[in-house]
């Protein structure tokens, strides 16, 4: 079955909380969690005034196409309750595709690789962790080499829940 990669992000509400709920629909919803990163607190990344976020990266064994994942994250972020704001803005949930097996995608809703994903480290950092050695078909590099190559500079660190 195919593997895809996803990253949560959470800034608003109980953040952690929020990370392990969205886990538990994903599991349910979009197929088997078969590995998580630690959890990281980042600088918010793109819109600078708001506060920290918490990412983790997820491996997920699915069986639906990348258009159904869509919908069924959207689902469950509309299931969390996630209020719209602006782009790049605070969320209690957010919950991205990064790469779907080797595709590359390219539409109007939907584009994979994400496409910010080597620009940066908050993405880079769990997702090394889980697949430093996946091959970015777009960069032609590794999920490694792209961490190595980056140039963003904000602050990733594990997060230890208090
Ligand atoms: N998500 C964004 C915008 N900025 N910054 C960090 N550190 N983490 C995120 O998940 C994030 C962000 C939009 O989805
Ligand atoms: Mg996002
Ligand atoms: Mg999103």
């Amino acid at each position: 079955m195919p593997i895809t990669y996803l990253l949560l992000g959470s800034n608003l509400g109980k953040r952690d909380q929020n990370l392990e709920t969205a886990l538990k629909h994903i599991h349910e919803r979009i197929g088997a969690v078969t590995k998580k990163s630690r959890i990281y607190q980042t600088e918010p990344w793109g819109e600078r005034d708001q506060e920290d976020f918490l990412n983790q990266a997820l491996e997920v064994d699915t069986k639906l196409k990348p258009k159904k994942i869509l919908e069924k994250i959207a689902e469950i972020e509309r299931l969390m309750d996630r209020e719209e704001t602006y782009k790049w803005g605070p969320r209690e949930i957010d919950i991205d595709i990064l790469t779907y097996g080797d595709e590359m995608i390219s539409e109007m809703d939907l584009t994979i690789p994400h496409p910010f994903l080597h620009e940066r480290r908050f993405t880079l950092i769990p997702l090394s962790e889980l697949a430093p050695d996946l091959f970015h078909p777009i960069m032609g590099a590794t999920i490694l080499d792209l961490l190595l190559e980056c140039e963003d500079t904000l602050d990733v660190k594990e997060y230890i829940a208090k």
